[in-house]
């Protein structure tokens, strides 16, 4: 009697074990909470070869700062994060290669503000066509962006 129980007492287990996975795979994971959310993107029309640049809207969502530490392409031999300013009556550039972001603070890029540069294109970019950024932030995250090229 007894040793006849153990198998059904091991199946009953395994059934359970079984509805148990199943329930799981049914149910769908929660959501990963938006940190980031980028909108309102554009690129500039650019020649193959040619600089272009990127301006994007990023806003942090999260309750602690983040940092923008760098930006990867395909598209392009490298793109970087600068910023516009003017000195002595002269527009400069300058890298900024951690642009923090506050909680809740929209970052809005401007051509005459902080963009990304998009140095070496390996294509040409006209309207209609877009280009693929990773956003790389200081928690380690990545943040894949696909920018629309549109006229200024
Ligand atoms: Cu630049």
């Amino acid at each position: 009697m007894t040793l006849r129980a153990i198998p059904v007492v091991r199946l009953a287990l395994v059934a359970a074990a079984c509805f148990v996975a199943a329930a799981c795979t049914r149910r769908s994971a929660p959501p990963a909470p938006r940190r980031v959310a980028v909108a309102n993107s554009w690129a500039r029309i650019a020649d193959s070869g040619a600089t272009g640049g990127a301006y994007l809207e990023i806003t942090n969502n999260d309750t602690v700062a983040i940092t923008l530490v760098g930006v990867t392409t395909n598209d392009a031999g490298a793109a970087e994060v600068h910023e516009s300013m003017q000195a002595g009556g002269m527009a400069h550039m300058m890298p900024r290669t951690a642009l923090l972001i506050a909680p809740a603070e929209v970052v809005k890029m401007t051509p005459g503000g902080v963009h990304v540069m998009l140095v070496g294109l390996r294509r040409a970019l006209a309207v209609g066509d877009s280009v693929r950024l990773q956003l790389h932030f200081s928690d380690s995250t990545t943040v894949p962006v696909t920018v629309p090229v549109l006229t200024p």
